[in-house]
């Protein structure tokens, strides 16, 4: 398996994250995704690639073209007037107020997002959008017949709406090569196994029959992203019973995950898919600094095995994992499973 490596994901490191009411290092770190192109080059899973795919116009495929245009130029308003600190936003359009995009960019910030879980360095957009070229690319392999591909990017994705930043996700990778293979013919699946509900993900193709989405999380009721994530959201309109929502509870382990995983891919499989883009999160080991399940190291091996079953192409798109000493080998572990 090809890994399509973002060299240029270093270029956003924001400086801190407000979590458990405490400044703290940000958890979406540049080491996260060193250590993993260290574990998968150690195990020697295939050549590590540069992103060939250029440019980003694929994006406003399912990203309002507004806010991708706000994304490119938000550090350098908010540095205008706040000099030289990390783009934050701090007020929302919360139930109560309108929804009209503000000229002040703080105000820009907040109706573009839905978490302070954002932060924009100067440089910050050139590592999302060379992450979509690397997504992008991962989507030419597959179409060009590979069997699977590993898109080693940061930051991650699953959390961005079509219009809103937010959980450490700013464009959503794996949406966007969802849509590319759908256009390309291929009857796509995506399976999000990150620790936390890929909001974004299920809200951009909820109304859509065209591409399922399955998701394996902690419950709504416990854990972020706390508004969406619930098993009875099942899809709307045309896209009535295209999306699959499994939350498990706090505590959760293997016994519990893979049931949850045999679901998943059976829902894929009566889909009738015949691609599969997997939104890789490792952030339900059960260090993980954030997150609250409890799989073991080699139980990333076993889903890795279970995706390998559906038989189907695969593009493994990078998403959450702060446990970062074992971050490398928990992803390298299902692939080395898938590989199997
Ligand atoms: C891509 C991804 O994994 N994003 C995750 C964003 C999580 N943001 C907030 C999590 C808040 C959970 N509370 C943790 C308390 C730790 N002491
Ligand atoms: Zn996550």
């Amino acid at each position: 398996m090809k890994t399509i490596f973002n060299a240029d994901h270093k270029l956003h490191d924001a400086a801190f994250e407000l979590i458990g009411g405490k400044m703290m290092p940000a958890f979406e770190c540049p080491r996260r995704a060193e250590i993993v192109l260290e574990k998968v080059t150690e195990a020697k899973l295939g050549p590590v690639i540069a992103p060939t795919a250029t440019g980003i116009a694929a994006a406003a495929k399912v990203h309002d073209a507004k806010f991708v245009a706000f994304l490119e130029k938000a550090w350098g308003l908010w540095s205008e007037e706040h000099g030289d600190s990390d783009a934050l936003p701090m007020t929302w359009p919360a139930r109560s107020l309108r929804q009209i995009e503000p000229d002040s960019i703080d105000g820009k910030l907040g109706f573009y997002s839905f978490d302070a879980g954002c932060g924009l360095t100067k440089t910050s957009f050139q590592a999302i959008a060379a992450g979509v070229e690397t997504s992008l690319t991962g989507v030419d392999l597959i179409l060009a017949g590979e069997t699977s591909a590993f898109a080693l990017s940061r930051p991650p994705g699953h959390h961005a709406t079509a219009d809103q930043m937010g959980g450490y996700c700013y464009l959503n990778n794996a949406a966007i090569a969802a849509q590319v293979l759908a256009e390309a013919g291929r009857r796509v699946a995506i399976l999000d196994v990150d620790y936390h509900h890929g909001n974004g993900t299920q809200a951009i193709f909820y109304e859509r029959g065209d591409i399922y989405f399955a998701s394996i999380h902690g419950h709504p009721t416990q854990e972020y992203p706390y508004f969406l994530g619930y098993a009875d959201e099942t899809g709307a309109g045309a896209g009535e019973g295209a999306n699959l929502n499994l939350p498990l509870y706090w505590g959760s382990a293997w016994d519990a995950y893979g049931a949850a995983l045999d679901k998943a891919c059976e829902g894929i499989v009566a889909f009738g898919a015949d691609t599969v883009v997997v939104s890789l999160g490792l952030d339900t080991f059960e260090e993980d600094p954030i997150s609250k399940f409890k799989l073991k190291s080699e139980d990333y091996l076993r889903m890795g095995e279970r995706i390998r079953k559906l038989g189907l192409q695969t593009l493994f798109v990078f998403e959450g994992g702060y446990a970062v000493e074992a971050l490398g080998i928990n992803t390298a572990n299902v692939l080395i499973g898938f590989e199997s």
